[in-house]
């Protein structure tokens, strides 16, 4: 296992006490990332750590997720092999961290032009679109009630369409396009939508 991670990160701690109290330690190699220099080298699109890469080499993004996999891991439980349950985690925890980031370029455009930070406002478009490039690779099919990981992606989706209008995320992502198409008109979305600007 590897985990990304910088010695100052108090979310990378909660994952290293974690695996230390755990007796892990020793199987996972650390891998430093400075957050501010160089967030492209962490392989969670959103430019963030911890990141876990897991024996398979699978990718375990925000801490409460990877400390659930950990306590997962050491128990042995089912959950471990369950793909399904991981992408449900993985793309809750994406469509949160495309919104923080969403949330984050609006509040900034709000502040005075001179104090707006080109440098957060570049970080946060990136995790957005490297974010946006993951959900149309993970997301999963309808069935009959939307679970929670398609509730994040689509309600990011939206507040995308309603606050980052500059990002046409529907043409460099037709297949999520499509995929939100009949999502954004279930009655669950139409009657919470946000008021037209
Ligand atoms: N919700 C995330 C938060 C992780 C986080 O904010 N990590 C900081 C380091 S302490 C980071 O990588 N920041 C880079 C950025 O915001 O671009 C988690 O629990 O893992």
């Amino acid at each position: 296992m590897q985990l990304f991670y910088s010695k100052t990160s108090p979310f990378a701690r909660k994952v290293r006490v974690l695996l230390s109290e755990h007796g892990l330690t020793d199987r996972v190699q650390l891998e430093v990332v400075s957050v501010l220099e160089d967030a492209k080298s962490t392989p969670n699109p959103l430019g963030k750590i911890p990141c876990l890469i897991t024996p398979d080499g699978g990718t375990v993004y925000d801490s409460p997720v990877i400390c659930e996999w950990v306590e997962a891991y050491v128990t042995g439980a089912d959950v471990t092999r369950d793909d399904a349950y991981w992408r449900i985690q993985k793309l809750q925890a994406l469509g949160d961290g495309i919104m923080d980031a969403a949330f984050n370029t609006v509040m900034e455009k709000n502040r005075p032009a001179g104090q707006q930070s080109p440098f957060w406002n570049a970080r946060w478009r990136e995790a957005i679109e490297r974010g946006v490039a993951e959900a149309a690779e993970l997301v999963t099919p309808v069935g009959g009630r939307l679970d929670r990981g398609q509730v994040a992606i689509a309600c990011m989706l939206g507040y995308l369409d309603f606050r980052i209008t500059d990002f046409d995320w529907r043409a460099t992502h037709p297949s999520l396009a499509k995929w939100y198409e009949p999502v954004s008109q279930r009655e669950s979305m139409v009657s919470t939508a946000p008021p037209a600007a």
